[in-house]
């Protein structure tokens, strides 16, 4: 018989940390609101979510970094927006954030789910914050809820 894993989109009694950036906080904090939302919708209570705000998208991964390493959590979610029209260096911002975010995973075995919106438009980024497009922070609390599972049956 193959042994099979498979992530319940169950919370658990785990804890998950938000890390969350105020820079395109008009987006940002609707992908809050989806998270927790998330989280909340997949059984986890106040006390097991945790929100940590960062200036921009640049400090999520060393904020991240330190939640994941503390073992407190049973995932990092990480939520922010950068927007190509505000700036010169978006692809740079780009590279480090996604590049960051997935070494956190890496190294320390704790999911890091990745919330971040690289949008062209401020339109896109608002369609992915909760109207047409869904919520990307929703999305990324349902990534993490379903990793750590697969993690602790791993
Ligand atoms: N931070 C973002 O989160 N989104 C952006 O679109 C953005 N732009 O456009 O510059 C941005 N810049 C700030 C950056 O993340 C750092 O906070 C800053 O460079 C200080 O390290």
């Amino acid at each position: 018989m193959i042994k099979e894993i498979k992530g319940k989109l169950t919370a658990g009694r785990g804890k998950f940390a938000i890390v969350v950036s105020r820079f395109n906080e008009f987006i940002t904090s609707r992908l809050l609101a989806g998270a927790i939302d998330c989280l909340q919708r997949h059984g986890a209570d106040d006390k097991q979510i945790m929100v940590v705000w960062v200036p921009g998208a640049c400090e999520l991964t060393i904020a991240a970094k330190e939640l994941a390493e503390g073992g407190k959590y049973a995932a990092v979610i990480c939520l922010g927006a950068v927007i190509r029209g505000q700036t010169p260096h978006y692809d740079y911002i780009c590279q480090q954030v996604v590049r960051g975010i997935g070494q956190v995973s890496y190294d320390t075995g704790v999911p890091t789910a990745f919330g971040v919106l690289t949008c062209d438009t401020l339109e896109q980024a608002v369609e992915r914050a909760g109207t047409k497009m869904g919520n990307a922070g929703a999305d990324a609390a349902l990534t993490a809820i379903e990793t750590a599972n697969v993690m602790e049956q791993i």
